[in-house]
């Protein structure tokens, strides 16, 4: 029961800009802040270019973004079709650069960084919830929310939190990603 269509980039430009402010935080325990994102809001872009084209009385739950490189979350269409969520384009009044995922990306503020879908190349939308593919261990949680700290799928986030703690090093160390700019994990702000 799925058909595909394409969206062009240009597609946005149609649609009223957006801008929000807010910090960002992964998982992992490193956080950004104060960051200025413009775009098209994932609301507007859905009711716009998505609703229109489903098959009327479907009714979908999930919407499940792709980056270029095959990274994927499914989130909740409540979780994503929150007032803060966002496609942006530019970042702090500049284009996105490759390291925080040119050419758009998805940005939800209120969730861990994992749903923030950089090279956003992809999005599709269920009528269920997805099958659980991740194991026990490295299963995320299905929801991500900041603010209730739902970090893992299955242990609780201040259970999880001292060995995602723990990770931070190694990761700032293994990763080249965005290290000598603002927007980097390593630069020290809020720890959550
Ligand atoms: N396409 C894609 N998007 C992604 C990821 C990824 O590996 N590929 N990693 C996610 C994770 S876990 C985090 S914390 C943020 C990091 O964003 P940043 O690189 O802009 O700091 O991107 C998210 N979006
Ligand atoms: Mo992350």
């Amino acid at each position: 029961m799925t058909e595909e269509f394409d969206l062009p980039l240009t597609s946005l430009a149609s649609l009223p800009r957006q801008e929000i402010t807010a910090d960002f935080h992964c998982v992992a325990g490193w956080s950004a802040t104060d960051l200025r994102w413009e775009g098209v809001s994932f609301g507007t872009f859905y009711r716009a270019l998505i609703e229109p084209v489903l098959a009327p009385g479907t009714s979908i739950t999930h919407v499940t973004c792709r980056g270029l490189d095959g990274f994927a979350a499914t989130a909740t269409i409540e979780d994503i079709l929150a007032e803060d969520v966002l496609i942006a384009q530019n970042l702090d009044g500049r284009p996105l650069g490759s390291d925080h995922g040119a050419p758009v990306r998805l940005v939800s503020p209120s969730q861990y960084g994992y749903f923030n879908i950089k090279h956003l190349s992809r999005v599709e939308v269920l009528t269920t919830a997805p099958a659980i593919t991740e194991g026990p261990l490295l299963r995320s949680h299905p929801r991500g929310r900041v603010w209730a700290e739902e970090r893992h799928g299955l242990i609780s986030g201040r259970v999880v939190r001292p060995f995602y703690r723990a990770l931070i090093r190694p990761i700032r160390f293994l990763s080249s990603r965005g290290a000598s700019d603002r927007h980097a994990p390593g630069r020290p702000s809020s720890a959550n």
